[in-house]
């Protein structure tokens, strides 16, 4: 009776031994790649103003702001973020839909600050 317990109890140690190291191994095998896509926010434009990203794919939208500070706002996506000149607005998000979305700049910049916009595009 003793043995039997004692070997049903090592038999679960390896199962759970081997289930830990395969759950590691397919973590780091999941781990996604995240592409970093670099936009500057100037008057009165985004550089890119054109997005293009895939569905379910990892990106981080970093901006940079080099003369004033500005917003980027794509609401489609729930997204926003204040951009401050000095400093890197990292945004990361992966599109979870196909499409065509816009974004604005929703800080006010300055006279060209109502045409600073932009498109998202899923594919
Ligand atoms: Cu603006």
């Amino acid at each position: 009776m003793t043995s039997f317990t004692h070997s049903t109890r090592r038999t679960l140690i390896c199962a759970a031994g081997a289930l830990a190291l395969g759950s590691a191994a397919g973590f780091a095998f999941a781990k996604p790649k995240v592409r970093v896509i670099k936009i500057v926010a100037k008057k009165f434009e985004f550089v890119p103003s054109e997005i293009h990203v895939k569905k379910g794919e990892s990106v981080s939208l970093e901006f940079t702001a080099p003369e004033v500070p500005m917003g980027f706002n794509l609401s489609d996506m729930g997204l926003r973020i204040d951009i401050v000149p000095g400093k890197v607005a990292k945004l990361p998000f992966t599109a979870d839909k196909v499409g065509n979305f816009p974004f604005l700049c929703d800080v006010f910049c300055g006279s060209g600050h109502e045409d600073m916009n932009g498109t998202l595009i899923v594919t």
